[in-house]
């Protein structure tokens, strides 16, 4: 970081229709969460959106890819890449508060359920990305630490109005074998380190120095098009075929 603009990939998950309450306004038009990631090649295994609840989010008109959903900053740094019709200028449709944007159900462009939902993070930060972040609990420690969270306490779910079947079907889907990790380093790392809870931040830290690396360089995918592979020969293959399906965007800050 700081070292000149970062590359994300920018994950479109479309609203199913019918479209909830809080986008009544948007009927007939295509509604996407959108979310930056580093690890395309994971989305064979979204489980579900991360959403934090206290945060502010808008709705934007894209020229090419119906509207979005993600914080104003992400709407602003998108104005300057081509999403909107004039550089530098977008214009706000709504705005929402996290905790009303939960509980909605979304395809996802890769993952073996048909649907997933938008569930609360609370470690989400503010200025990174869009506010909104795909969740993969097989490979990613602080998505597993989030999900089990909700697993756990019935009483967190019902604090955020989420229910039962947007979180118990929910199983991490083996997508990334790792030597030393097996094929869920997340959940690996997660039991070795006797992790607590998403708050378990020094731990998380770790956890991620332990699998991130070692997945990039040795990790070999084991579903999709490029099962077999290493992912550091197709990772950049993966994110090309995301875009021409148009289920995803490059996008820098
Ligand atoms: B990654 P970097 Cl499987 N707040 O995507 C907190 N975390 C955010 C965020 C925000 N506002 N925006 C994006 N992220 C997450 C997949 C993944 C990611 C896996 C493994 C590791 C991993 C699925 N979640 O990231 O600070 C997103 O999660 C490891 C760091 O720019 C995004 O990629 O390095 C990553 O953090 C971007 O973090």
């Amino acid at each position: 970081e700081g070292a000149g603009p970062q590359e994300y990939t920018l994950i479109k998950m479309e609203v199913l229709e019918p479209l909830p309450n809080v986008f009544k306004s948007f009927k007939g038009k295509k509604v996407n969460f959108v979310a930056a990631t580093l690890r395309p090649e994971t989305m064979y295994g979204q489980t579900n959106c991360w959403v934090h609840p206290d945060i502010k989010y808008i709705a934007f008109e894209t020229v090419n890819d119906g509207i979005f959903i993600c914080t104003k900053r992400a709407a602003r740094n998108m104005s300057y890449q081509g999403f909107t019709e004039k550089d530098g200028e977008f214009n706000v449709l709504e705005h929402f508060v996290g905790q009303n944007l939960l509980g909605i159900a979304l395809k996802s462009p890769a993952t073996c359920y048909q649907k997933i939902y938008s569930l609360p993070m609370l470690t989400i930060k503010e200025d990174k990305g869009t506010g909104i972040v795909t969740s993969v609990i097989s490979d990613s420690p602080d998505d597993y630490a989030a999900f089990v969270d909700l697993q756990k306490k019935p009483a967190f779910r019902e604090k955020y109005g989420i229910t039962d079947d947007m979180v118990l079907p929910y199983k991490p889907v083996p997508i990334l074998e790792i030597p030393e990790f097996g094929n869920l380093s997340a959940v690996h790392v997660y039991d070795k380190l006797k992790i607590q809870s998403q708050n378990d931040k020094d731990k998380l830290v770790q956890a991620k120095e332990m699998v991130y690396l070692k997945g990039f360089y040795d990790g070999v995918l084991l579903v999709g098009e490029f099962k077999g592979s290493k992912v550091q020969d197709v990772k950049k293959n993966i994110q090309i075929k995301l875009i021409e399906q148009k289920d995803a965007c490059i996008y820098y800050e």
